[in-house]
């Protein structure tokens, strides 16, 4: 019997993340701890979010925060407080050298310049849908840094491509709370059992199904779309697919995920870059996409090969089952 069969064997029901991480790490020995550790901080970092998100009705930390972030979108009180969690939650870590955040122009150099690793964030997705309680979710992506170790972080450590990610994973604060992520392997859920404070393995090796009858998009920019993708919309409807969008991408991509569907944000007239960002949406999301058995494009070839030239760039996305994907983006 392989050490990791035996591994899976002794793996209790209810394994924490913690001992999730352990096992992982024997099993995986080029494994590093400064990995297990970085992923505890966004784990912790998540349950103070989660914590805030819950109260958000309660205290005067909802609704708009009257500035507007780096994409010139309205920042929501929440988006503030949230990457303020994550950047405390990594600085105090020591793991991490730098941050790329959507809520900011310009990279945040954590201090620890002896960090391996570097994160790119967003760190509270679809923050609009807050005050109507409706699920939104942080995502995330890890390099290991290629600048020297000791020196200051660069956007190089940024800009490595998305095949270059050694990890990546979303937060969804929804009906439950939960933790999905990959280092490579398999993608694994933990879900928070707010008794104990702790991230349990729920949904162990998620396999994305290869095909499903959800498609997720939103339907009023149908006019703006390429033909090619109306004529896929169109298909869709014809044999009877369901529409499910709730304007949360870690939301419609969770549920894509387990059940089978497909997430659209094609370039449209007033996005033709695409909406959503590269680095810390896309990028994650196709990888974990692709850890799971799906796909993910941006409507010519795979997102995680696309060469990024800058922190905040935008991109088309095509993501979940694998063969709605291929048939979304057949020419
Ligand atoms: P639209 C939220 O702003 C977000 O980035 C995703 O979470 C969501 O899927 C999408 O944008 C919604 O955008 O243009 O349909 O409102």
């Amino acid at each position: 019997m392989s050490s990791k069969t035996a591994q899976e064997l002794a793996l209790p029901v209810g394994v924490t993340l913690d001992r999730f991480i352990m096992l992982s790490q024997s099993a995986f020995p080029y494994a590093t701890g400064e990995l297990s550790q970085l992923l505890r901080d966004i784990a912790l970092a998540g349950k103070i979010i989660n914590r805030e998100i819950n109260r958000a009705g309660l205290v005067d930390i909802a609704g708009g925060n009257g500035t507007e972030n780096v994409q010139g979108e309205n920042q929501q009180k929440l988006d503030i407080v949230a990457n303020i969690r994550f950047i405390r939650a990594l600085k105090n870590g020591g793991e991490v050298c730098a941050i790329l955040s959507e809520e900011d122009e310009d990279i945040i150099h954590t201090g620890n310049d002896q960090g391996k690793y570097v994160v790119a964030m967003d760190p509270l997705d679809g923050s609009s849908n807050i005050d109507v309680n409706v699920s939104i979710g942080t995502i995330f992506s890890i390099y290991r840094r290629v600048t020297p170790t000791g020196t200051a972080a660069t956007m190089e450590d940024f800009l490595q491509g998305g095949r270059k990610q050694i990890a990546a994973g979303y937060i969804l604060y929804g009906s439950s709370t939960m933790l999905v992520f990959s280092t490579g392997e398999d993608v694994n859920g933990f879900t928070l059992d707010q008794s104990l404070g702790e991230f349990i393995l729920s949904h162990k090796n998620i396999c994305s199904p290869k095909s499903g009858n959800i498609f997720s998009v939103n339907e009023g920019n149908y006019y703006s779309y390429l033909e090619s993708v109306q004529k896929y919309l169109d298909n869709c409807k014809r044999k009877g697919f369901s529409a499910r969008y709730i304007g949360s991408l870690v939301g419609d991509f969770h549920r894509n995920l387990l059940k089978g569907g497909i997430y659209l944000y094609p370039s449209t007239k007033k996005d033709p870059k695409g909406k959503l960002r590269l680095l810390y949406e896309c990028y994650p999301l196709a990888f974990l996409a692709e850890k799971s058995g799906g796909k993910a494009s941006d409507g010519f070839g795979a997102i995680l090969d696309i060469i990024p030239t800058s922190g905040h760039q935008r991109s088309p996305i095509f993501v979940g089952s694998a063969a709605m994907v291929e048939e979304a983006v057949k020419p």
